[in-house]
């Protein structure tokens, strides 16, 4: 499948994590040169969509254990629909964010269109808290939990489809929290850890991810979060965890995905320029997104 139409979604909102910044991850992604780089693998048409974003109330965070709760739903409501409109329309979605809780938009927009995506979530994380097991109430941690209709939060417009727990794959996790690790087991979701990755490697685990999430499902998700790789290679990020993807394999896990034709959506997320060293993390989210829109060496 060759990709022709991309559609940029910027969601310039931080009020998921925990720490300022990642409101200002699609401006330094656009300045790192995505639109060149799209332009340059041949991508025929490319629209922006800016997603207008609440800002920072004064005062207390709205909410109950969910913080900034109101402002989440009101983000995801402008997102679901954009990325429903791109989808309908032939446009491959590509989401610039913004802090992961983005990726509760663009999950719920692609499902409105097609109840069962198979979804690749690689992060160091497995954003599966719910309300209740979460340990911040930073809605960053919860976009899976919601996709799975397992938490509390609900989008006011979507008919609140669900993602399919069988469908889902994760990919580099090293920081799991003890409701998120019940979970997983509990639910049985596909979760390869870095300890599976160096075991296996990366080719091996791409594999076996695709045949999960890639077979018998009609679109296939992928959501990047920039803490995946090893903070040595991507610094600016709100939650570092040691132990990450190496630059090749990052590039090598993209590589992969574009070789398999099979991705229909993708997320970027998590990008913080005032936490980056020189806007390197930004600069490598434009060339990982290249790997994965089918870029090769040679
Ligand atoms: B990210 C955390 F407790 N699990 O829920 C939480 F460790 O989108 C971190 O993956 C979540 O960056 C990280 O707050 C969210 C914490
Ligand atoms: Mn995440
Ligand atoms: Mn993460
Ligand atoms: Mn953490």
């Amino acid at each position: 499948m060759r990709i022709k139409k991309v559609g940029l979604v910027c969601v310039p909102f931080g009020l998921g994590g925990a720490r300022e910044g990642a409101e200002l991850g699609p401006r330094s992604v656009m300045n790192a040169g995505i639109l060149k780089q799209l332009e340059s693998l041949g991508i025929e048409e490319i629209t922006v969509r800016d997603v207008l974003c609440p800002q920072r109330p004064t005062g207390l965070p709205s909410g109950g254990r969910m913080r900034y709760e109101i402002e989440v739903r009101r983000m995801s409501d402008l997102m679901c629909e954009q990325v429903a409109d791109l989808t309908a329309n032939g446009y491959m979605p590509i989401v610039l964010g913004g802090d992961h809780s983005v990726a509760i938009g663009s999950l719920s927009g692609i499902t409105e269109r097609d109840g069962s995506p198979g979804v690749i979530w690689i992060d160091a994380h497995s954003d599966l808290n719910t309300e209740a097991t979460s340990p911040s109430g930073n809605a960053h941690g919860m976009p899976l939990a919601v996709a799975l209709g397992k938490a509390q939060f609900k989008l006011s417009g979507a008919s609140g489809k669900s993602i399919r727990k069988e469908k889902l794959v994760l990919i580099a996790a090293r920081d799991l929290d003890p409701g998120e690790k019940e979970l997983i087991r509990a639910d049985g979701i596909a979760c390869f850890t870095m300890h599976d990755i160096d075991r296996l490697g990366m080719k091996t685990v791409m594999d076996r991810a695709l045949e999960i999430a890639g077979e018998g499902t009609a679109s296939l998700h992928v959501s990047l979060d920039m803490d995946s790789l090893d903070p040595s290679e991507a610094p600016g990020v709100g939650t570092p965890v040691p132990g990450g993807l190496s630059y090749r394999e990052a590039h090598l896990a993209m590589e992969l995905l574009a070789e398999s034709g099979k991705v229909t959506s993708l997320d970027i997320v998590e990008v913080n320029p005032t936490l980056d060293s020189g806007g390197r993390t930004a600069r490598l989210a434009v060339e990982l997104c290249a790997s994965l829109l089918g870029k090769t060496i040679l």
